[in-house]
């Protein structure tokens, strides 16, 4: 992800006016499939859509093992070796879920990545996770989408959050809960075409929640709860791109510290699923 998605408190002020989604529903509590369900084929939305349209391509409900899928995933993103103490697990407690929690080792708190990198592309579709969000200042958790295969760096953010930001009543609570999150499209490093505002919610971090795009060759659509939000952002972008599920330290979440940044599974970004559908008429 780059660093931030709007360019001034100001700014993002004033795209609050524009952007906010008035939001009759609620957040909900639990996952639209039980994550006893590993056979769900059908992505989760709600109306307006025609769901023989979806082929599942990709999924991984979390539900067994006991651990990571190497098969699936990356614990390090492309440029870094893995660091500091490791800071998530799989179903370690039978739960069905992944999870990535704050951890602190000397001091420091160390940014993780869980990616398909090199195991997994796609150009086009609907990718979709149902998850529950870390408190506190210096969280940054999201779910994104990316390659670098050349100069050229396409990268669509599918969900970012900022708990800990100081923008309360924005991203946040006033305790340091997270309400709201961003959705970004970038054509590539330097090209951010749009930023959206989705919020404000129920505490984000108390309840599990459906966080999905659907991607065409005419441009991308953000889901919440199986909701279609905001604008479509008409952008082509016809690369094939590999997921990422991180759990970063700053940008408007501020600067993490023991004491205001609760560590620990118990305060872990957790995903019960990951699935992904090809669109059978892109
Ligand atoms: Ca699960």
């Amino acid at each position: 992800m780059k660093t931030y998605l709007l360019p001034s408190a100001a700014g993002l002020l004033a795209a609050a006016s524009l952007l906010v989604q008035s939001t009759g529903a609620l957040a909900q509590t639990t996952c639209p499939a039980p994550s006893s369900t590993p056979s769900a084929t059908l992505p989760y939305i709600t109306s307006g859509e025609s769901l023989s349209n979806y082929t599942l391509t990709f999924s991984d409900e979390f539900n067994t093992g006991s651990g990571l899928d190497a098969s699936k995933w990356n614990n390090a993103i492309w440029y870094e070796t893995p660091k500091g103490p490791v800071n998530y697990d799989v179903n370690n407690n039978r739960n069905g879920k992944l999870r990535i929690w704050p951890q602190s080792q000397g001091g420091k708190f160390y940014n993780r990545t869980i990616d398909t990198d090199r195991k997994f592309y796609q150009t086009y579709g609907y990718f979709e996770i149902c998850a529950k969000l870390p408190r506190g200042i210096g969280p940054w958790p999201a779910f994104w989408l990316f390659n670098h295969d050349g100069e050229t760096r396409p990268e669509i953010d599918i969900m970012e959050a900022y708990p800990g930001s100081q923008n309360k009543g924005y991203w946040s609570n006033n305790n340091n809960e997270p309400i709201g999150y961003g959705a970004t499209v970038w054509l590539d490093t330097n090209r951010n075409v749009n930023s959206q505002y989705f919020g404000p919610f129920p505490p984000l971090s108390q309840s599990f929640n459906v966080y999905a795009v659907k991607w065409d060759s005419t441009g991308s659509t953000f889901y919440f709860n199986g909701v279609a939000r905001g604008n479509k952002v008409g952008a082509a972008m016809p690369s094939r791109m590999y997921i990422l599920l991180s759990l970063w330290f700053g940008g408007e979440s501020g600067k993490p510290s023991n004491g205001n940044t609760p560590t620990g599974t118990g305060n872990a970004y957790e995903i019960d699923y990951v699935r992904v559908w090809r669109l059978n008429t892109p």
